[in-house]
């Protein structure tokens, strides 16, 4: 239902979405269209007439009683069962750490993202790192661990095709994961006030195939090279 709306794009995305899918359908469509129905039912049933005077229930007997007990431990169930649901989900997509073929390291600060991307040798801080700002590429179907820091204040990494959300903080360094599943251009965005300028970062991540990914750090070498050579031109 929600990838209608935004696409899913990781291997996370599809299973977070169920959650969300069953707490809408639980919370929302039967609960919350119940516990309305009847009270709008109960204003109407128990208005105020002419002649009849207002009762005073204490709740004492068992058959009042019924309505504090055995509502709230129906509800109690749907939780559990909603617990019993998104607890391996949320093990799998936050506590747990599947080994990664590429990691990157991702940097907020007021008020950009940058990226470092590994380069050819597909480790990072070594001489061929890719540095980036507002651009984050991937190759699809690879596993990403990330690398996220902060330079100044809190900031949330976001990316909603993946149903990812991870707070940055200043002086750690967090560790998560991702693994695209569909190629594309998508959002990035900050989802934590950081300043004035906070609506002013968006970035985007460009999911690539194999082929173009290289085609694109292929790319990114050349210019290092054309602007390495040229530097001493412009020291003339
Ligand atoms: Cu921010």
């Amino acid at each position: 239902m929600i990838a209608k709306y935004l696409v899913a794009a990781s291997t996370s995305a599809g299973k977070i979405d169920f959650i969300i899918e069953v707490i809408f359908w639980v919370v929302i469509v039967f609960w919350f269209v119940l516990a309305e129905a009847t009270f709008f039912w109960f204003l109407l049933r128990f208005r105020k007439r002419d002649g009849v005077p207002a009762r005073y229930i204490t709740g004492e007997k068992a058959s009042e009683r019924r309505w504090i007990v055995v509502v709230p431990g129906l509800v109690l169930l749907c939780d559990l069962a909603i617990m019993g649901l998104d607890g391996p989900v949320w093990y799998e997509v936050k506590q747990s750490l599947p080994a990664a073929q590429q990691t990157v390291r991702i940097v907020g600060q007021q008020w950009a993202w940058s990226f470092v991307h590994p380069g050819p040798d597909g480790r990072l801080d070594t001489a061929d790192d890719i540095k980036t700002v507002d651009d984050l590429h991937v190759q699809v179907n690879t596993r990403y661990h990330f690398k996220l820091v902060s330079r100044d204040v809190l900031h949330s990494f976001s990316v909603p095709v993946f149903r990812l959300k991870q707070d940055a903080i200043p002086g750690r360094v967090i560790t998560g994961w991702f693994e695209p599943t569909t190629t594309g251009t998508f959002d990035i965005q900050c989802v934590e006030i950081c300043g004035v300028g906070h609506g002013l970062m968006p970035a985007r991540i460009i999911i690539e195939t194999p082929e173009q990914h290289a085609a694109w750090m292929t790319g990114r070498a050349a210019g290092r090279i054309a602007l390495a050579s040229a530097a001493p031109l412009a020291g003339d």
